[in-house]
């Protein structure tokens, strides 16, 4: 009956220990109560949860997709500092921090050559971390299926209501049984294509929009990174990037157009291609190996202000997208999820509403500040097909620049290794996080 993938004690129906008719059964609705109601596992979704566990707070997930389908979905690679210092703090690091891959730098390439940012010399002592979002997705859930709070995947025609009442209420279907759940709050953390951004009524809402006219195709291969950090490539061929996942597994992206189809691109094609642009003049290739999946993305940016909606917050992907290519995407939603948390605790501890009140308004200008970077590294790193000479030579110009310059140098370094977060007093601190 009122079978989450977790059952807390307490709150599981056991209707069907008693005998009742079938034809009961189907009109049953079962009701749960909670103070937030979290929409979406995805990594905001789910570090809130954990995050609002910590703090003795209570909430309910519901997720549309199934379980392997969300711990099989490989996408972002980077954490910031930051993300990793939280997950750490708030319990959830072992793994990261034995299998994760610190980086103390990345290589931008162009003209055949490749240059080194030393982020740890740059920023006293900041790193990112390579480790696979599915990984860091799988340790959260493992951690909620720890606590025994309701976590419901397999969630089918997910509604939301009364959002602008004293209690929110979701409901949704979960194994042919219909669940209503009250919330004191709802946290929209259901990516682009949720049902809470949505909800909120298009007068009360703005989004700032962009297209890009390229997407990348990527490739997970089985071959031992052949560099040790990153490499990111502006060549006349279009954009390119060697990343990894673990000493055996290679990441690599490759500048496509947006309608293109994976199937389209053999195997001997993508390797000639990553060839031909990432190679450089100390050696440096790609070293080949299996290709277990590849898949073009495409690309944009979007915001969505504000980000609270009633009793409504948005957070992560719903709220707001960024091209790729500077790293952000997951970062940004750990970031919005954090602060949020911070502002619901304060609030059951003080009955304090002003951080909740902040949250929109601080969020964004971490979300701006993350969109002009991306947006930076995404028009000078591609070619546009509109593009002609002058800006490609303006590029390469640009990329001198960064990598001849200390002050660009440390400009990127900050931006690319992210700020570290601290909520405590309703905003963001402005400088870059340091190692432990
Ligand atoms: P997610 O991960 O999309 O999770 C949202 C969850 O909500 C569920 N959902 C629903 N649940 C219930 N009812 C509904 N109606 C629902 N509709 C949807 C979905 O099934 C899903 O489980 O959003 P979230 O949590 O905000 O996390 C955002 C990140 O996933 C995303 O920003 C990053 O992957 C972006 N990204 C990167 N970010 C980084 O910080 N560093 C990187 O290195 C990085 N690389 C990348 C990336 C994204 C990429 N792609 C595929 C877009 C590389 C790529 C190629
Ligand atoms: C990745 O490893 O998947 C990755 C790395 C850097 C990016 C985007 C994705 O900018």
């Amino acid at each position: 009956m009122c079978d989450s993938e977790t059952e807390p004690e307490g709150r599981q129906l056991t209707l069907d220990t008693f005998a009742v008719p079938t034809v009961l059964l189907l009109f049953y609705i079962c009701q749960m109560r909670t103070q937030v109601a979290i929409i979406g596992a995805g990594p905001a979704g789910l570090t809130l949860a954990h995050l609002l566990h910590r703090s003795g707070i209570e909430s309910v997930i519901v997720e549309h997709r199934s379980r392997e389908y969300v711990i099989e979905r490989v996408r972002a690679g980077v954490l910031e500092q930051a993300t990793v210092d939280l997950m750490v703090a708030a319990g959830v690091g072992d793994r990261l921090q034995r299998e994760g891959m610190r980086h103390d730098g990345v290589h931008i390439a162009f003209n055949g050559r490749r240059h080194r940012i030393d982020f740890a010399e740059l920023t006293g002592g900041s790193a990112i971390t390579i480790y696979g979002q599915n990984e860091l997705v799988k340790d959260l859930i493992e951690a909620r299926l720890h606590t025994g709070a309701p976590l419901f995947f397999d969630s089918d025609n997910v509604t939301l209501a009364n959002l602008r009442e004293p209690r929110a209420v979701v409901r949704f279907i979960h194994r042919d049984q219909e669940y209503q759940v009250e919330a004191d709050y709802v946290a929209g953390c259901d990516g682009f294509h949720g049902i809470s951004r949505p909800a909120i009524p298009a007068t009360d809402l703005r989004i700032y929009e962009r297209a890009y006219p390229f997407a990348w195709l990527g490739i997970l291969a089985e071959a031992a990174p052949s560099s040790h950090e990153l490499v990111y490539c502006l060549h006349d061929r279009g954009f390119a990037l060697f990343s990894m996942r673990s000493p055996q597994l290679t990441r690599l992206y490759l500048q496509c157009r947006p309608d293109e189809d994976a199937q389209d691109w053999s195997d001997d094609r993508i390797w000639s291609e990553l060839h031909a642009r990432l190679r450089t003049d100390d050696g440096f290739t790609p070293t080949e190996g299996r290709i277990v999946q590849k898949a073009v993305t495409g690309m944009r940016s979007m915001v969505a202000e504000p980000m609270r909606w009633q009793r409504m917050f948005l957070a992560g992907d719903a709220a707001h997208i960024v091209p790729p290519t500077g790293a952000k995407g997951l970062n940004l939603a750990v970031a919005d999820v954090a602060r949020l948390a911070a502002a619901i605790e304060a609030f059951y501890r003080d009955g304090s509403a002003r951080l909740l009140e902040g949250y929109s308004a601080l969020a964004l200008a971490r979300v701006w500040g993350a969109q002009r970077f991306s947006w930076w590294m995404t028009s000078t790193l591609h070619r546009a097909p509109d593009g002609s000479e002058f800006d490609y030579r303006r590029q390469v110009a640009d990329l001198e620049y960064l990598v001849s310059s200390r002050a660009a140098m440390t400009s990127f370094a900050e931006s690319y290794v992210g700020a570290r977060f601290d909520f405590s007093h309703g905003h963001n601190v402005a400088r870059t996080s340091c190692s432990s």
